[in-house]
């Protein structure tokens, strides 16, 4: 058939038909018989969720051909996102409200005997990510599909996500996340789009017919990438990106060779070691130490996309000149960054060009998002290792390196130290710098909020700042409000809407027009309820995972990321001990009722991350079962805190606290979707709660502590945080209490690394210059929460002003300022 041939046949493709629930209940008992293959009478909830995934799978797929249809046709430019991470979350809830057909199933279901609600529990969430990086990455897809970008991402298909974590004794125990064990019902398996990637070997060099030396790599190890492909639905758009997940499968030739050896045990056991390429998501996120396999995901991942890439170019295009004019590359963070020595190697070794011209092509093609500024999580590898693994690309990242010096060299005259600086290799020759060699080869770089950007160029990169300025831009993250408001908290969404239309859903500005509503009584009660009856829900949860009660009048004061020191959980434990000897002490008379909860995970490795957590459920513990308190505050660790979890804490939270050092978390996300779902912020000075008070205004936020600036005169003029501890009483008694083994009779030198920390340790993160300034400001959210008609009037300010924190408006911002696309019809 012909092309156009084959597009009548899809078209006449008999179609998914999801205009009414008679309709419905048809195909999802066809699916069940034809698809799931069990009869519906006996049906699990689980079979109901594979027949619906199926179905609605059917139509998205329908979408994505009709979208990239469009875009060969159009033959438009298009963006990669190139990200280790997603963390998507559960997909069916979102589908349905995407493809506006929610109610509509949930009525056929109920038809059929079963609840929507129900039957989604079954999901597992893709648990392919750390934390905000990844789930940026997915939202950042749903706005490109959503508005119709040509978007397109390429991740690893991780057999084992992010670890489920159980708390266990008070402390975290990781459990592998077996998420496929059921199959993924959203993903395509494409055993036909597989490419080999190459390891280890050596280098040959010969001299061609025109003399030059020409490189070559041989007598390599290599494996096979096959794609799977996860289709992403933008809302109400009809349009899908889709997102292609690498798995690793062992190269067939390479059995052959045992097997003729007639070794087949050896055989099998080779693939299973190449398979493991592409079998766990590395669960830091901060400090790696260097892993080989690590360093081959991140290769394995990048090869099969770039290959993938051009193989799609020239399916329109006979050469690679004009790739930087139809392909534009964005690099999350610099997991990625081979991509640039990659690119440079397929255009040199595979298509003959020299090094100037592949280099000019290379260098308009990538951009670099840096997601942080902690010197621990900057990534480098030894040189060694990259020999070893990865010879050519060490040896093309030399040469690029001599180019970029010598152009430094011109840059900067008589200033050697420069160099040195600047060097895609470290002082000591040992290991090579990613991140400098993700600026080197980009257009753009990228900083994730106004503070961090800034910082990024005073410090991080600011020689390369001097010598490309107009390289380095900022795009503020931003949320999804179709998953962080739409489908998490659907009763706030349906009170915006009614009160203001649907257009926030695609233009997340147009929530402006609640401002006035702040002072609508009527409207702040209604507002008032659904807030409460998230609560709710959120006390159901802390009730199943922790069997702690927490009461919906209290104030739920939230905090739920990662486990880390610089975004200081233990300030906030500081508060709440302090806060537990007023109460004790008679001192707490007037003081607002208080469920304070955590969430978050901790690197397996990450030992006072961990004492942390441990801490929090020793603190728990006797607080919650002090009855001399009265049930006046109570703490929770809610275990395994994840994208589901989070959709069930945010909407049922008051107050959000974002308390990191200043200078220190890039952006925060979290942050934005807590204030969009009408919760007042406690933070500092960091990230995007500065642009977050810029929009809500000084009055409808907490603000707290030392700013970027005063904590780096601090760490550059010599701190003292004892001096801290010995002049605030509170302060001390708190310290004293952890250090002391007030919550841990049993093992009460357990936390003596934590006072370590805090006053002989240099206390890195300024825990104890901060402390006073929160414990104030804490006191001045209690004064507002006591009077809740004033508290719902900010609470309604903030969802008002966080139009631009939407998803889509960083979308808008990185297609016209950095890749210059444009959606396609
Ligand atoms: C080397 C291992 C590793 C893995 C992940 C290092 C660093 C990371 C990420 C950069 C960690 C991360 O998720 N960073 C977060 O990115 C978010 C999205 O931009 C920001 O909002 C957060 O502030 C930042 O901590």
């Amino acid at each position: 058939m012909d092309q156009t041939a084959n597009q009548a046949a899809a078209a006449t493709a008999p179609a998914i038909d999801l205009s009414s629930v008679e309709a419905i209940k048809d195909q999802l008992r066809s699916f069940m018989v034809h698809s799931v293959g069990v009869d519906p009478d006996f049906a699990s909830q689980r079979d109901w969720l594979y027949a619906l995934a199926q179905l609605v799978r059917g139509r998205l797929s329908e979408e994505y051909l009709a979208t990239a249809r469009a875009q060969y046709d159009a033959d438009a430019r298009r963006v990669y996102y190139l990200s280790m991470e997603y963390l998507t979350g559960r997909s069916l809830l979102k589908h349905l409200y995407d493809l506006g057909v929610h109610d509509r199933v949930a009525e056929a279901l109920k038809d059929m005997g079963q609840s929507l609600e129900a039957i989604q529990e079954f999901e597992y969430d893709a648990a392919l990510g750390n934390g905000g990086l990844g789930r940026l990455a997915a939202c950042y897809l749903d706005s490109m599909a959503t508005h119709g970008y040509p978007g397109f991402g390429y991740g690893i298909r991780y057999e084992f996500g992010m670890f489920t974590q159980r708390v266990e004794g008070g402390q975290q125990v990781e459990h592998p996340e077996t998420w496929l064990r059921y199959g993924n019902p959203w993903e395509f398996e494409r055993p036909n789009v597989i490419y080999p990637v190459r390891f280890r070997g050596r280098l040959t060099h010969f001299k061609n017919e025109t003399g030059e030396t020409v490189t070559q790599w041989v007598d390599t190890t290599d494996v096979i990438a096959m794609a799977y492909d996860v289709p992403v639905p933008g809302y109400g758009s009809g349009k899908v990106v889709k997102l292609r997940l690498w798995s690793a499968r062992a190269t067939r030739d390479f059995d052959l060779r045992y097997f003729n050896e007639g070794n087949y045990i050896d055989a099998v056991k080779d693939k299973t070691i190449s398979e493991n390429l592409s079998k766990v998501l590395y669960p830091m996120d901060t400090t790696l130490m260097g892993q080989e396999l690590r360093l081959m995901q991140e290769y394995f991942f990048v090869s099969a996309s770039l290959q993938d890439i051009i193989a799609r170019h020239h399916r329109k295009h006979a050469s690679l000149d004009t790739l930087p004019e139809k392909v534009t590359i964005q690099l999350n963070d610099t997991h990625p960054s081979l991509a640039v020595p990659e690119l440079m190697r397929l255009l040199i070794d595979h298509y003959d060009y020299d090094f100037q011209k592949a280099w000019d092509l290379t260098r308009e093609v990538f951009n670099y998002t840096n997601h942080t500024l902690l010197p621990e999580a900057l990534e480098t590898w030894p040189i060694a290792m990259l020999e070893a693994v990865l010879p050519r690309h060490l040896d093309l990242i030399y040469k690029i390196n001599f180019d970029f010096l010598q152009q430094v060299k011109y840059a900067f005259p008589g200033q050697p130290d420069v160099l040195s600086r600047m060097s895609l290799i470290d002082d000591a020759g040992r290991r090579v710098r990613m991140a400098h060699l993700c600026v080197v080869g980009s257009r753009r770089v990228n900083g994730v909020a106004a503070l961090h950007t800034d910082l990024m160029r005073a410090h991080v990169f600011a020689d390369f700042n001097r010598m490309e300025p107009d390289k380095f831009v900022n795009v503020t993250n931003g949320v999804t409000q179709r998953r962080w408001l739409l489908q998490a908290n659907r009763p706030l969404a349906d009170l915006i809407t009614e009160a203001i239309g649907e257009g926030w859903k695609t233009d997340l500005s147009r929530l402006k027009d609640l401002e006035p509503l702040a002072d609508d009584s009527a409207f702040r009660e209604r507002f008032a309820a659904i807030k409460r009856a998230n609560k709710q829900r959120f006390a159901g949860m802390v009730r199943d995972r922790t069997g702690f009660e927490i009461a919906p009048d209290m104030m739920f004061d939230t905090q739920i990321k990662r486990m880390h020191e610089y975004k200081r959980q233990l300030l906030n434990v500081l508060h709440v001990i302090t806060l537990y000897n007023d109460l004790r002490n008679g001192r707490g008379g007037d003081r607002i009722p208080r469920a304070v909860t955590f969430g978050g995970k901790a690197a397996p490795g990450y030992f006072m991350a961990k004492l942390i957590i441990r801490l929090i459920n020793d603190v728990a513990m006797v607080i919650n079962h002090d009855r001399s308190i009265r049930d006046r505050l109570k703490v929770a660790f809610v275990p395994n805190y994840n994208v589901s979890a989070a959709e069930i804490i945010i909407p049922g939270t008051d107050l959000s606290e974002q308390i990191s050092t200043a200078g220190t978390e890039a952006s925060g996300t979290g942050n934005m979707k807590f204030a969009l779902n009408g919760a007042l912020t406690i933070g500092t000075l960091d990230g995007a709660n500065i642009e977050i008070k810029n929009a809500v205004g000084d009055d409808n936020i907490f603000i707290f502590g030392k700013t970027a600036d005063e904590v780096g005169d601090m760490r550059a003029g010599g701190y003292h945080p004892r001096e801290y501890y010995d002049t605030n009483e509170a302060l001390r008694n708190a310290v004293d209490m952890i250090a002391g083994g007030f919550f841990n009779a049993d093992d009460p030198d357990r936390y003596l690394p934590i006072r370590d920390t805090l006053l002989s340790g240099g206390d890195h993160f300024f825990l104890m210059a901060d402390y006073q300034s929160y414990i104030e400001t804490q006191a001045q959210v209690e004064a507002v929460y006591a009077d809740q008609d004033a508290w719902m009037r900010k609470a309604i300010v903030n969802v008002a002003n966080m139009g631009g924190f939407s998803s889509d408006r960083s979308i808008h911002s990185y297609a016209k300022d950095i890749w210059r696309v444009q959606p396609v019809a």
